[in-house]
Formats: C-alpha cells, structure tokens, sequence
C-alpha cells in the first residue's frame, strides 16, 4: 500500500514498485489521478487497486481496510509516504488552520493508517513499514517550526515502534529525504507557481525516482536486515543550510 501515489515521492514509488512485480494498494485523494496512474501500471501486469481516501479520516481508512479484508487483500508493504507542508512563517506569525493540515497528515494521518495495518503484520509475523520522514525531522530551518516537529515525529515514531516490534519478523524503516523536485513546494505555497519554482531553481535537487530507488533497496535487505533510518541528500546540499545552487539568468 502505497499512501499519497499521485503525485512525487508516492507515485514514484507506485511504478518503481510495479515494474518490481509488486501488487499494488494506491490510496490518495484526487481519485482522478488514482485511476490514470492505475491504468498506465496495468502494463505491468501487477494487480493495482486504488481506492481515495483522505489519512486524516479514520473512519476513511477503517473502511479501506474493510473494503481491502472483503477482497481478500493482505498488506505486507505499507509506504507511509502522504504528507504536506504549508506555509514557510514564523511561529509568531503561522496560522492555527496550517498546522492543523501538517499535524493531522504527516502525524495523525500516518497513525491512522498503520494502526490499522500492523496487527494483521503481525499476526502474519510479515510485513515492512516504510514511513517517508524528511532532512526536516533531523535539523530544524527557520519557518519550519510545526512541519519540522511532524518529521520529527515521523522519526520519533519509527524508533518507537521499532522498540514495541521487537520479536516479530516485521520491520519499520525511514527515509528520509533532503530536497526533492516534486508538487510539495507547490502546495506548501498554496499553488503560487514562481515562488515554488524558485525553491528548485538552480539546484541539481533529487528527483522522486532517486527517493523510489531508496525504499526499493530498504524493502530489498534480507529478512535479517532491518534499516532504521535512511537519510538521502541530493549531492549539492549537505543541511537545509549548506547547498550549491547555481546562479539563474533572469
Ligand atoms: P507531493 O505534493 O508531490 O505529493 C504528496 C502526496 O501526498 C500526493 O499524492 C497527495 O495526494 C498526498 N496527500 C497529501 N495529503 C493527503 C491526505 N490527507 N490523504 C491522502 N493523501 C494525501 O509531495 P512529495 O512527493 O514531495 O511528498 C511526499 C512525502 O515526502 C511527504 O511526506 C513529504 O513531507 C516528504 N518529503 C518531501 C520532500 C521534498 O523536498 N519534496 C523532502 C523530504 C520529505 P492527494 O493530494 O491526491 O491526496
Ligand atoms: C521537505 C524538505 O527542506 O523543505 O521535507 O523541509 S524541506
């Protein structure tokens, strides 16, 4: 099950993972999009269902799980990977409604979903988690206040699991990317298309495929390997403070 499949991270994952023969799950909200990338992985010939379900409704994700259960469908993978940032401001000037969107997607959200995946792991004794946290849940920037604190968390969550899966076969991974061009500038700036599109301007920034080839590699160490964290920045940044960008003619 591949959370957030369509757009960046997500979707990359989904056709990395298709091409690798592996049964798809793609959840996300835009059910158009869900259905375009279904159609294209149908080359494949891995079986793709999607279903549009927002992770900050529980009751959503219940009935995906039920929906899944009635079909006979197990998940032994689950991405972790729908989340957002929104908005770049100063504590003293962020908005309540902004936070609110980070923390119910990138924390609630990714609870939601692997509460209710993990038992069935574990009952299996199977199963990877893979959460996608960021450079953001290592170093805080400034203006990154509340999105920086959810990858913490994501990272908070991932060692802490880890602690409670001991014994089991099941394994929870993160990784964590540095810059990646992907729409996440382009909903952090609420669709603002010049102001995103500097965020990337003169940075050789990683592209989804690089973070796809990440994960495929975690959920590809043998049974005895269990990768607690993976951090992958693009070669021209070294911090969310220390990065080459060329200079752009205007
Ligand atoms: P994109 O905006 O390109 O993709 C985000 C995906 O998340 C979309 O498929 C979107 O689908 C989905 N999503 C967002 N909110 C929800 C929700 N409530 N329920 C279900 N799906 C949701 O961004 P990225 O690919 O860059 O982001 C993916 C992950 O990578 C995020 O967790 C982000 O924090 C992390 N990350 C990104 C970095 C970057 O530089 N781009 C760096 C480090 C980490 P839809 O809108 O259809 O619901
Ligand atoms: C996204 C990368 O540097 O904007 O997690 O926090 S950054």
């Amino acid at each position: 099950m591949v959370t957030g499949a369509t757009a960046g991270i997500g979707e990359a994952c989904a056709r990395t993972l298709a091409e690798a023969g592996v049964n798809l799950v793609l959840i996300a909200r835009r059910s158009d999009r869900l259905g375009a990338l279904a159609g294209e992985l149908a080359a494949t010939g891995v079986d793709v269902r999607t279903r549009a379900v927002d992770v900050r409704d529980r009751d959503g994700v219940t009935r995906c799980m039920e929906w899944l259960d009635g079909q006979g469908v197990t998940v032994d993978i689950l991405l972790n990977n729908a989340g957002l940032a929104r908005g770049l401001d100063t504590f003293q000037e962020g908005s309540h409604e902004d936070w609110d969107d980070m923390i119910d997607t990138n924390v609630k959200g990714l609870i939601n979903v692997t509460r209710a995946i993990l038992p069935g792991m574990i009952a299996r004794d199977s199963g990877h988690v893979v959460n996608i946290g960021s450079i953001a849940g290592h170093m805080v920037y400034p203006k990154g206040n509340v999105y920086c604190a959810t990858k913490y968390a994501v990272r908070a969550l991932t060692d802490a699991a880890n602690l409670d899966l001991v014994g089991t076969r099941v394994r929870m991974s993160s990784v964590d990317p540095g810059l990646v061009e992907t729409e996440f500038s382009l909903v952090r700036f609420r669709g603002d298309e010049e102001r995103a599109r500097t965020v990337y301007e003169g940075v050789d920034s990683l592209m989804p495929e690089d973070i796809a080839d990440a994960v495929y590699y975690v959920l590809n160490t043998r049974p005895r390997v269990n990768v607690l964290n993976m951090l992958v920045m693009p070669t021209v940044q070294r911090s969310p403070f220390v990065m080459a960008r060329e200079q752009v003619a205007r």
